[in-house]
């Protein structure tokens, strides 16, 4: 029995060093729907609806990893909501500390086809990844992508380095690189942290 529990106490020590800035469910794997969202995943803002794919909205890609992925989309200036964004976030077990490097990688495509009845979301879009306290207002970016226009998955990785604040939030959220806004999409798989110890 004494054995058992200093077994497990362990391997809880061990558990909860190594889930520092781990992504949960970092494949986006759900259950497939327009406007839904995968477990461990939230969202954010008003008007953001993300899509777990494939199988809406004219996406056919298969995953990058597992069965399921994300889709985000902008929605340009001619858009009857015009200029606005989609974006997801996750509350981190533990913060993203102040001038710490975190190591990640995430997967990125852009569906050839992405449409709704009346419009199209088919322009390249761009990622940002931000750390936050729960205010969107006092974000900080951490990363962002090039315009992404190929439509096989490519691996990106990159280091989040928070500079003003610890965050307990991370966000992820796309834009249009043109003015004025186009509607585009992004599709996101794979969202991996690299331990460093
Ligand atoms: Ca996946």
């Amino acid at each position: 029995m004494k054995t058992t529990f200093l077994i497990c106490f362990f391997l809880l020590v061990v558990s909860v060093g190594m889930d520092a800035q781990v992504i949960r469910n970092p494949s986006f794997e759900g259950n497939k729907g327009a406007s839904t969202i995968p477990p461990e995943w939230e969202r954010t803002i008003v008007g953001s609806t993300p899509d777990i794919q494939p199988g809406y909205w004219g996406v056919t890609a298969l995953p990058a990893d597992g069965k399921t992925y994300i889709s985000l989309i902008t929605r340009g200036h001619d858009y009857v909501t015009p200029n606005t964004r989609e974006s997801v976030q996750q509350k981190l077990t533990l913060p993203l500390k102040k001038e710490v490097a975190y190591q990640y990688s995430i997967d990125l495509a852009r569906s050839a086809s992405f449409y709704s009845s009346n419009d199209r979301f088919e322009n390249p879009v761009f990622l940002r990844v931000y750390g936050h306290n729960g205010n969107l207002e006092e974000r900080e970016l951490l990363w962002e992508s090039k315009p992404i226009k190929h439509e096989s998955w490519k691996q990106y990785p990159f280091i989040a380095q928070p500079e003003k604040n610890s965050y307990q939030y991370i966000y992820l959220e796309v834009f249009s690189p043109n003015a004025p806004s186009k509607s585009g999409n992004l599709l996101l798989d794979n969202f991996y942290f690299y331990p460093t110890t």
